[in-house]
């Protein structure tokens, strides 16, 4: 049979709902909602995308959550807040943008207990070459995130799920 090149192109989009999304607990492993721990350092190192939840957890005899703008939190100024979550909190992250959540016990938020989450889209695109027929073909997988640098999808177990998800349905399509 005459070796015919043939190069197939496959791109998918993976939209993965909300059922695999990842539940963040504030401030851990190492600390959680308290006035020790460095909220920018800690969220500096998740990549929050939609679907995810956020978890406040602490003794709400000593904190609060106050979900407020980008001005509340640059001020700590909590007195417009966009929602108040008095317990201990599970906040959803359904949409794409920045939340500002800030402790509205006074002191609190100047003293360091403020976060800023930027939340991105989970959409991720494989595309995938495929190079010769039969026992020749040759193909290679490169995963593409349209919100984020690549190398960025490794902190999220979750994401990386989904890309092998994807991976394996695709080899088993071809
Ligand atoms: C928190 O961590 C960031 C990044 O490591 C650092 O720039 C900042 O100074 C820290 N803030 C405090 C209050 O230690
Ligand atoms: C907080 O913001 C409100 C309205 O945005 C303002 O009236 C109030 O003076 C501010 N408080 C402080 C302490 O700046
Ligand atoms: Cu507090």
């Amino acid at each position: 049979m005459e070796t015919k090149a043939l190069i197939l192109i496959t791109v998918s989009m993976a939209m993965i709902g909300t059922a695999f999304g990842t539940s963040h607990t504030v401030g851990a492993p190492g600390g959680s909602w308290d006035l020790q721990t460095n909220y920018s350092q800690w969220a500096s190192r998740i990549r929050f995308t939609t679907g995810d939840e956020l978890q406040f957890l602490y003794p709400a005899t000593v904190h609060n959550v106050v979900e407020v703008s980008k001005a509340g939190y640059d001020t700590c100024n909590g007195s417009r807040p966009i929602t108040t979550f008095p317990t201990g909190d599970v906040v959803p992250l359904a949409a794409t943008g920045t939340r500002y959540f800030i402790c509205g016990v006074p002191g609190h938020c100047i003293a360091g207990m403020k976060v800023q989450v930027d939340v991105k889209s989970k959409v991720v695109r494989t595309v995938q070459r495929c190079r010769g027929t039969g026992n020749r073909r040759r193909c290679q997988s490169k995963i593409v995130s349209s919100s984020a640098a690549a190398g960025c999808i490794g902190h999220s177990t979750v994401a990386r799920f989904s890309v092998a998800a994807v991976v394996i349905g695709l080899m088993l399509f071809f």
